[in-house]
Order: structure tokens, then C-alpha cells, then sequence
């Protein structure tokens, strides 16, 4: 997105014949390996467009610059215009300020079809973001094949029930919810996704936000504290007591998942999750305890930890490397561990200090399960607001750390869309867009201080250009007027 404000107002235009569907066309492509790797120059002249990218992935993006000086039609899935188009003739040098820019989609809360993942990695592209993390598993839903333990997909991936809403009214949907992605599907969803340079990052919850493995396997839960068999897979939303054992058996079980998972997704970062893990019936479990003192641990978030840094370590022996939630930091972080920060900026700032990787992405300016405007019209009026002009002033990197070596572990930024209200593709569209153009658009460019930015003129290039595009892409966004009535 970004990129188009650097048009040079040029007195030349290129009679363009290249066609308007996405990916085809007359351009001159080629790498110069002295570019960062997702660098590229593209050049509109009297010879034609040609873009140079410092490897295959900064072609990409320049593909993705092109596309937009070519107008709304060149994000159609076919060309339709019959007309040569003319292009100003341009000079672009650019490059993303952020390595990892990221949007996770909640696959779990709410299932969405293999289709609209595939059509979410078209838009992330367009975009130039480049991580798609797939949150696979919750509460309410197991969603990836696993092989070796099928109860968690026959039984983990299907709901009886679904509560509407949050807070009050309670409002239940009584239709079954439910479905999960193959391991050849995702090995699809992997391919397409690397085809468009975007890494798709794989979580697996735990030892939180587990009652649908646990309804599968009751094993899996602290059945000396409850009847675990009796467990279903959660109808409800909010944070769930029932958390996996620290036993053996569930760090082999887990092994077991994640070597599944590791064989189907090629990236280097694995997501475990570590996020809101309740630990009351560690509390109360012998078990839990004898473990806590076996290990010679202080207590249960210490426990939690120990649980974090065994799949940590497990990771690293076979080349990958964990990342999770900022609730990881409690009790002491696995080394070499990635932190994904959510709750404001503190877990961020203390990682980064520590020599850790963050990724930031605060709820409080980042959820894009919240709502975008004030008002009883919006559809889903989950959590704070915030509308695109607070997204557009997000800054993930915080005024503390700000020209000290510490920056520089700040390797990204990520917009996340929880799903529990999210319940189809229309609606992750009008949660997720506009406001991902403007974090698109800071996770890539340089942009001034969030006071400097100007929000005027982003909005302007919205209004003049970018919303066609969305028309075009078939993105059905918030309207800049307000839900539609
Ligand atoms: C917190 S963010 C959660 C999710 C919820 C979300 C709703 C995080 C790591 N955990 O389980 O869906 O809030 O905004």
C-alpha cells in the first residue's frame, strides 16, 4: 500500500499493454543480490516497467507496487480491460522497515473454509505482509489433522452449540460449529502462501485454551481435580479453567502433535501459545504438585514455564524455534524463545531487553476483533474501539527503546483478528479492512512519529485509490460512511 505515495509526478506516461490481471504482464524482472532481500526498484520509462528485487521476494512486493499504479483492474482475478492502460513513468526504491509483518487469523473460534484462507493470503500479499499465523487450536475447536491422535479433529473440531455475542444478552446459536483443515489442505495452504512469499506460522495452543484436545483425550486435563470425561469441547468464550496436566504423557502427546505439525509447515518459528493459562487446578492437583516440587520449582507459573522451555528445547533440536504469547516471560523464558506481545507494550520492551526477538501486536491498538467506531450500529462491538486512524498511529516500537541497540529486536508487528464474534468471511472482512491497510502501511514503511503521520493524506489515498482496489479484490470493508443499514 504504501509505496504509491512515492509517485514522482512525471510528465511521461507508458502506453501499458502488459494486461491488468494480477500477475502477468510485460515486466523485466531480475536480482541484485547487493539489495536487502526484500528490497526492490521498479522502473516505469519509455523501455517498459522493471522491477529489481535483492531476491525473488522483493520482485514480489514490486509486482505488488506495480498492481497498484496500474489501477483497481489489476487486482482482478482476470484481466477485463480491453484498452492499453497508461502508466506515469516512475523511480521506486523501497524496502519494508519490518521483517515479520503479520496477521493472525483465529481459525479456531470460528472455522473458516480452505478457500477464504487462501483468498486471506491473496489480500495479506497485495498488502506486502508476509506472515500469516494460522491460530489452530482453542477451547472451541481443534482444527489441524493430526494423524496419530484422530480424536482430536473427530471430536476436538466440532461444537454442539455457539454463543452469540458477548456479555449480555445470552444469546445461544444451536446449530453444531465445526471443521478442520487436512494436513494436505494446509501443505496447500503452505504452497500457495510461500508462492506469494508469506510464511504461514502454525499455533497450537497450550497448556491454556486446551479443553477441545482435552474433550477429545481426556487424559490430556488434571483428572485428579475433575471428571475430564465429561468435558466438552466449549460452547461458551472467555478464559477457560481447564488446562492440560503437566504430566509426561502430555509432553509426549504434544511431541507427537508438533512433529506432525513440523513436518507439514516449513517455517522457522512454531507458535505454542502460553497465553492466559489459568492454574487453579495446578493449585489443587497432587499431581501438578508433586511435580512442582520434584522439579524443585517455586510455583505454578514456574511450572507453566517448564512446560514452555521443554517444547522451546524441543524445537531447537530440530531447527525451529519457539515463539508465544508475552505470558511465556512469567517464570523465566526459554532461551533463544520469541515473544509475541499482546497485553500493552511491558512483555515487549522486557523481552527485547533481554536479547529476545518481539513481535508486537497490543490489543490495545492492534486487535482488529475490536470494534472500529463507537456506536450501537457496529456489528461487533467487542473490546475498545479502534478506528483506523488509531491504527494508522500505532508504533511498535516503543519511546523506550527508541534508538538503543534494544530496537532492533523488534523484528515486527502484527495485527490479530479473534473470531469469537467473527463467525464467517464477510465478517472477518469488515473487521480486518480497512484498518489492515493502515497497519500494512506502518509495518512497512518508515512512517514519522505517530504525532507526524498524516492521517489526512492516508485517507485521502484510500478515498482516491485504494478502496477500488478492495471493490476490485472483492474485500467486502467497513465503508468509510458507517456499516451499511
Ligand atoms: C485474548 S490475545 C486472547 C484471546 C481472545 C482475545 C479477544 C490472547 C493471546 N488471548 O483468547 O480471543 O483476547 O480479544
Amino acid at each position: 500500500m504504501a509505496t504509491e505515495v512515492n509517485l514522482i509526478p512525471a510528465p511521461r506516461r507508458l502506453e501499458w499493454t502488459g494486461g491488468s490481471g494480477p500477475f502477468n504482464g510485460n515486466v523485466r524482472t531480475g536480482v541484485d543480490p547487493s539489495l536487502a532481500p526484500e528490497a526492490y526498484r521498479l522502473t516505469v520509462s519509455a523501455d517498459g516497467a522493471e522491477i529489481v528485487g535483492g531476491a525473488e521476494a522483493g520482485v514480489f512486493w514490486g509486482r505488488q507496487t506495480l498492481r497498484q499504479i496500474l489501477g483497481p483492474d489489476a487486482f482482478r482475478r482476470a484481466p477485463i480491460a480491453r484498452e492499453p492502460v497508461t502508466v506515469p513513468y516512475v523511480t521506486i526504491d523501497d524496502a519494508p522497515r519490518f521483517a515479520w509483518r503479520g496477521f493472525m487469523l483465529d481459525v479456531a473460534r470460528h472455522f473458516l473454509p480452505k478457500d477464504d484462507v487462501l483468498r486471506c493470503v491473496d489480500l495479506l500479499a497485495a498488502h506486502k505482509l508476509n506472515v500469516l499465523h494460522l491460530h489452530l487450536t482453542d477451547d472451541q475447536g481443534w482444527r489441524v489433522e493430526i494423524e496419530r491422535h484422530p480424536r482430536l479433529t473427530e471430536i476436538g473440531a466440532w461444537r454442539r452449540r455457539t454463543r452469540r455475542g458477548w456479555g449480555e444478552p445470552l444469546l445461544w446459536d444451536e446449530r453444531p460449529h465445526g471443521g478442520f483443515y487436512t494436513q494436505d489442505d494446509l501443505r496447500e495452504i503452505v504452497a500457495y502462501a510461500a508462492e506469494r512469499h508469506v510464511t504461514i506460522l502454525p499455533e497450537i495452543d497450550l497448556p491454556g485454551h486446551s479443553q477441545a484436545a482435552i474433550a477429545a483425550y481426556p487424559e490430556l486435563g488434571n483428572a485428579d481435580v475433575i471428571d475430564t470425561a465429561a468435558l466438552e469441547v466449549m460452547t461458551d468464550w472467555g478464559i477457560n479453567p481447564n488446562v492440560l496436566a503437566p504430566t509426561d504423557t502430555v509432553l509426549r502427546f504434544y511431541e507427537g502433535v508438533l512433529e506432525e505439525v513440523l513436518a507439514i509447515f516449513p517455517g522457522r518459528f512454531v507458535h505454542i501459545g502460553g497465553d492466559e493459562c489459568r492454574k487453579d487446578q495446578w493449585r489443587k492437583s497432587p499431581t501438578a504438585q508433586a511435580r512442582i516440587r520434584e522439579l524443585g520449582l517455586k510455583d505454578e507459573d514456574e511450572l507453566q514455564s517448564w512446560m514452555i522451555r521443554h517444547f522451546g528445547r524441543w524445537l531447537a533440536a530440530r531447527g525451529r524455534r519457539l515463539i508465544g504469547w508475552d505470558e511465556i516471560l512469567e517464570g523465566g523464558l526459554a532461551e533463544g524463545a520469541a515473544v509475541m506481545c499482546w497485553r500493552w507494550y511491558r512483555g515487549g520492551i522486557a523481552a527485547a531487553e533481554a536479547g529476545h526477538s518481539v513481535v508486537m501486536c497490543p490489543q490495545q491498538e492492534v486487535y482488529l476483533d475490536h470494534a472500529q467506531a463507537h456506536g450501537a450500529e457496529e456489528p461487533v462491538p467487542v473490546g475498545w474501539v479502534h478506528t483506523l486512524e488509531d491504527v494508522y498511529r500505532f508504533e511498535p516500537v516503543p519511546p523506550r527503546l527508541t534508538g538503543t541497540p534494544h530496537a532492533a529486536n523488534i523484528i515486527g508487528a502484527q495485527a490479530n483478528l479473534w473470531t469469537e464474534v467473527a463467525e464467517d468471511r464477510g465478517r472477518v472482512d469488515y473487521q480486518a479492512f480497512p484498518r489492515l491497510v493502515a497497519f500494512a502501511e506502518v509495518a512497512w514503511s518508515d512512517l514519522p512519529h505517530p504525532d507526524e503521520r498524516d492521517f489526512a493524506d492516508f485517507e485521502r489515498r484510500m478515498n482516491v485509490a485504494h478502496y477500488a482496489r478492495l471493490d476490485a479484490l472483492g474485500v467486502g470493508y467497513r465503508p468509510p460512511t458507517g456499516p451499511h443499514p
